[in-house]
């Protein structure tokens, strides 16, 4: 039997708007960890996990803050991650704020790297979360994680990262809010970007096959990172951000049955669920759908 284990990462602090604190519970009593039990999986629900010790981290950008709340939950995550990476099949990390990602991938990273394997990430979000602590304008530190794993200078006082993903095996899909600064950047590093003028053309099906061949291919480990803005806020209310024109329902599942099907993932972050902002757990119980669409539940 497969092992999962899970773990809460109740973060709020990178976001605008507070109430993320709650998506681990939310993802509890919607039925996530049973959900995965009823299709076959021995899950261990490790509960939530603390940051580490607060540090006095100041930065020069005047905008950005919360950072040693950051720095406290990026440690210790990256911790937790490579402890369970190394012993289950597939961690599942139940967010929290998606600043959660710079420890769960530098985490999940470090094990790729231990196996001498490429870590692959496919980042689903309307975002690119690809600032640097010096060109966020918001300050809202969940749209650094990406910059941050992939290894980007401009990181001053956040853990230094043991095995930096590649931007090269890193894929976004559902993208339709881009900074200028991220623009550059996402060019500059080589990140590919299925934005959502490139699905509504292709369909979700053609990028997303032709990634996981190249996963395959190079005999890569897999992390999916889900934002919920990268579905539909008609289908998903429960997000902080509202970027219209998302991803539906049915694209939504079809990307987590190819991806099940591809046997290729190897770890997933659920983040930004803010059940604050939820309409009668409607997003809770989406996510919980998704995540066992792509832990092989099947309609037939
Ligand atoms: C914007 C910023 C963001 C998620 C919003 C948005 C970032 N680029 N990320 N919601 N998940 O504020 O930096
Ligand atoms: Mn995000
Ligand atoms: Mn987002
Ligand atoms: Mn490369």
């Amino acid at each position: 039997m497969k092992t999962c284990h899970i773990l809460g990462v109740p973060v709020q602090t990178g976001a605008s708007r507070k109430g993320c604190i709650m998506g681990p519970a939310a993802l509890r009593t919607a039925g996530l960890p049973d959900t995965l039990r009823q299709l076959g999986w021995d899950v261990t629900d490790l509960g939530d996990a603390r940051p580490d010790q607060y540090q006095n981290v100041n930065h020069t950008n005047p905008a950005v803050h919360h950072l040693p709340d950051m720095v406290a939950w990026t440690s210790s995550l990256t911790r937790h991650a490579l402890q369970m990476a190394r012993t289950c099949d597939v961690p599942v990390f139940m967010g929290g704020d998606h600043s959660m990602s710079a420890g769960t991938v530098a985490g999940i990273a470090q094990h790729a790297a231990e196996l001498n394997q490429p870590q692959f990430v496919l980042w689903l979000d309307a975002h690119t979360d690809l600032h640097t602590l010096h060109t966020t304008t918001s300050g809202n530190l969940h749209g650094t994680p990406v910059a941050y794993f992939t290894g980007q200078t401009g990181f001053e006082g956040l853990p230094p990262l043991a095995a930096p993903v590649d931007p090269h095996n890193m894929y976004m899909m559902g993208i339709r809010s881009v900074d200028p600064e991220e623009k550059r950047h996402a060019r500059d590093i080589g990140v590919t970007v299925f934005d959502m003028r490139t699905l509504d053309e292709s369909g979700v099906i053609r990028p997303l096959t032709h990634f996981l061949e190249r996963v395959e291919h190079a005999g890569g480990r897999l992390h999916v990172s889900l934002d919920v803005d990268f579905l539909d806020p008609e289908i998903a209310p429960g997000g902080g951000t509202v970027v219209p024109g998302g991803i539906t329902f049915r694209e939504a599942h079809l990307i987590m049955e190819i991806l099940h099907d591809s046997g290729l993932v190897t770890s997933l972050d659920l983040a930004e669920l803010n059940p604050f902002l939820d309409v009668r757990g409607k997003t809770a119980h989406l996510l919980t759908d998704l995540t066992a669409s792509l832990f092989g539940r099947h309609i037939l």
